[in-house]
């Protein structure tokens, strides 16, 4: 089979200020060049070291062991509890006045947390759950929209011993019930309601519905929020009756560097949900370092996510990563869009973002809201951005970096997975200069490399697949109560490299280019095209906001190029556009990657997390019906309408 090949073309570079690398942790990149290849030749002794700075209860006696790879046991005989690691370290260091979390309400309420009051909370939610019963490694469902609630029971949680897994608020009761009976949870936590987009989001019926004949569930705890009506049944608490005669201490339990924190679902394209898991002392390291390194985080920041923390970029990006660095943060429970389209400028004016962290799609919809809302706002506190979730179109990262960040902020574009905890391929914001639409280098001990289905490395600027050829410490130990599919799923393909699911390249400089999940790779003529190169074309293209590439089957083509693109308001649609836009592509990349196919559509279908669902879209470019899961999309009625349903 032949490479992917590699049609995009972009030699834009931009390296740090002198300014803002002269402040930087990491400020050259000759400390970065030394400390990586430290971290790859000896990861016993890079890790064994850095490891120190977490505050451990026992310290760990062993710092790898990957001899029932590719089941990996990171920081042995060690204890440690993570909701101390985020908390007790900094109140005992005389830093619990500093704020901890600055939140606010989509109908503009706000509350305020020092690390000595989350730390008090924390502990009594902690106590509330005990309580209840909960136990050590009990699991607990946790299914709650953006409040503080939510990382407190995340945080109690790991006081506890118990092993969280949250779902985010938006889905349906029955993907609530599937993740609730995989992971066999006792508890759920809940709120009567969050708000979205000025309406009141119900959750309560969803976990209802959801637990109805689990008797496994013994507690429903709920977080009064929006105070709708709810229904009450017997295994109901409401959470602000029972913390009202909890004390406000409870030790942290000590737990093995290797207990389970949490079990995260995500979905894959086929087959059930997989509930990845992720121990205690790994994933807090890679987390608490990757914050430090690659947000630059220093103690006048004021850090934001805009993540929802039922993906895990809100669990590794606003709970663990910020709080073990004592950071000072933004949570925001709603919509970008309500009451109006520059909510989120607001917030960055009003509580002076320094740093601030978002997602593709969403860079995407502000550029299709125009240039003058940002504009509208101060946003000159802004010292970094960066994005997560899917490869940035060049044209969205000069948008971000224009409109944002004033040409002066650096860009982090972070590539990771639920599975990797944590950022692996990276700019550190300092020392390492960033092209538009590349993630750039590898943190460290990520071994990253580019190989042929064969499992040899390709030489630059070949397409392939991306592989990670040593253990990591933030690296998913299983899938929860499925050790063969955990195997089957990342080890099969090469034996003893973590295969990642994306297709990339690696230019003359090193720098890596995700290209797409390779599930969603074009084959038009036996030439093996990405789908984010192409869309990249077409985004670049000022009639366009946001593209979708898919193949289906040609008799001519073996595959032909079906694009579904969102034009920008107030443009006519229609073949006139189709016909310049298949043009446009023939000229940018070539005539192979022409659309066959140009389909206008108001919305695409996405993800809770803005991923682009290309699977569904490709059904739809085929003409069939989709079998496959469904639970994750955003909105069924963009679906409905790419059908032609209304
Ligand atoms: C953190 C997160 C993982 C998949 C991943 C890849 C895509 C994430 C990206 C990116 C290009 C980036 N992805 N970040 N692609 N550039 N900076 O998103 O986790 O929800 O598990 O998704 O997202 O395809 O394999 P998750």
């Amino acid at each position: 089979m032949s490479d992917i090949e590699n049609i995009l073309h972009e030699d834009r570079s931009f390296p740090p200020s002198a300014e803002f690398a002269s402040q930087a942790r990491i400020g050259d990149i000759e400390t970065y060049r030394r400390m990586y290849a430290e971290s790859i030749a000896d990861p016993e002794a890079f890790f064994g070291r850095v490891a120190r700075e977490l505050p451990w209860i026992e310290p760990f006696t062993e710092v790898l062991d990957w001899s029932n790879a590719p089941f990996a046991r990171w920081f042995g005989g060690g204890t440690l509890n993570a909701s101390a690691v985020c908390l007790d370290q900094h109140v005992e260091a005389g830093r619990g006045e500093r704020v901890a979390i600055r939140w606010e309400g989509e109908p503009g309420d706000t509350r305020e947390f020092t690390y000595a009051e989350l730390h008090a909370e924390v502990q009594r939610f902690a106590n509330v759950l005990l309580d209840r019963g909960v136990k050590k490694g009990d699991r607990v469902a946790i299914y709650m929209p953006m409040v503080p609630e939510l990382a407190m029971a995340c945080l109690a949680c790991a006081r506890i011993g118990a092993i969280h897994s949250v779902v985010f608020g938006g889905f349906s009761a029955n993907a609530l019930r599937e993740r609730i009976e995989d992971g066999g949870c006792t508890a759920v936590i809940t709120a009567d309601g969050g708000w979205r987009r000025g309406k009141v989001l119900p959750l309560k019926p969803a976990v209802d519905e959801a637990v109805e004949g689990i008797d496994a569930v013994h507690t429903v705890l709920v977080v009064r929020r929006t105070e709708n009506d709810v229904a009450w049944n017997p295994r109901d608490v409401w959470y602000h009756e029972a913390v009202k005669s909890a004390a406000a201490v409870c030790a942290p339990e000590p737990m093995d560097s290797e207990d389970t924190l949490f079990i995260l679902y995500t979905s894959g394209s086929t087959g059930r949900p997989k509930g990845i898991q992720h121990t205690t002392a790994g994933y807090l390291l890679h987390t608490y370092l990757t914050t430090k390194y690659v947000f630059d985080v220093r103690d006048d920041d004021v850090f934001w996510c805009t993540a929802d923390v039922g993906w895990i970029t809100g669990h590794s990006y606003i709970v663990y990563g910020p709080l073990a660095n004592g950071c000072t943060q933004v949570m925001y429970e709603g919509a970008p869009n309500a009451p109006h389209t520059g909510r989120f400028w607001e917030l960055v004016q009003k509580y002076g973002v320094t740093i601030f962290y978002t997602a593709p799609t969403a860079i995407r919809t502000f550029m299709r809201w125009g240039d003058d809302v940002p504009a509208g706002y101060d946003l000159s506190s802004l010292r970094l951005l960066g994005t997560v979730g899917e490869p940035i179109n060049p044209e969205a990262w000069m948008w971000y970096r224009e409109h944002i960040g004033g040409d002066r902020c650096p860009i982090v574009d972070t590539w990771w997975q639920t599975e990797t905890g944590g950022h692996m391929l990276t700019p550190l914001p300092g020392c390492i200069p960033t092209k538009p639409g590349s993630c750039t280098v590898p943190f460290f001990g990520v071994d990253a490399a580019i190989v042929d289905e064969n499992g040899v490395e390709l030489p630059a600027n070949h397409g392939g697949l991306l592989v990670i050829r040593k253990p990591w410490p933030s690296m998913l130990r299983g899938l929860w109560g499925d050790p063969e599919r955990y195997r089957e799923t990342y080890w099969s393909k090469f034996g003893s490299m973590y295969f990642a699911g994306d297709g990339a390249r690696r230019d003359v400089d090193g720098y890596f280019w995700i290209m797409g999940r390779v599930d969603d790779v074009l084959n038009v003529s036996g030439h093996r095209l990405s789908t984010m190169e192409v869309e990249s074309a077409l985004v670049a293209h000022p009639a366009v906001v946001e593209a979708a590439v898919v193949a289906r089957p040609d008799e001519v083509t073996g595959e032909a190029v079906v694009a579904f693109v969102t034009p920008v308001a107030n443009i006519e649609v229609g073949d006139e556009l189709a016909q310049v836009l298949r043009e446009y592509v023939a000229k940018e990349i070539g005539a192979i990657a022409k659309p066959a196919d140009i389909r206008f559509t108001e919305a695409l279908p996405k993800t809770r997390s803005g991923k682009i669902m290309r699977r569904l879209l490709r059904d739809v470019a085929a003409g069939r019906e989709s079998t496959g899961d469904t639970s994750t999309i955003e909105d069924l009625s963009v679906l409905a309408k790419l059908r032609g349903e209304n």
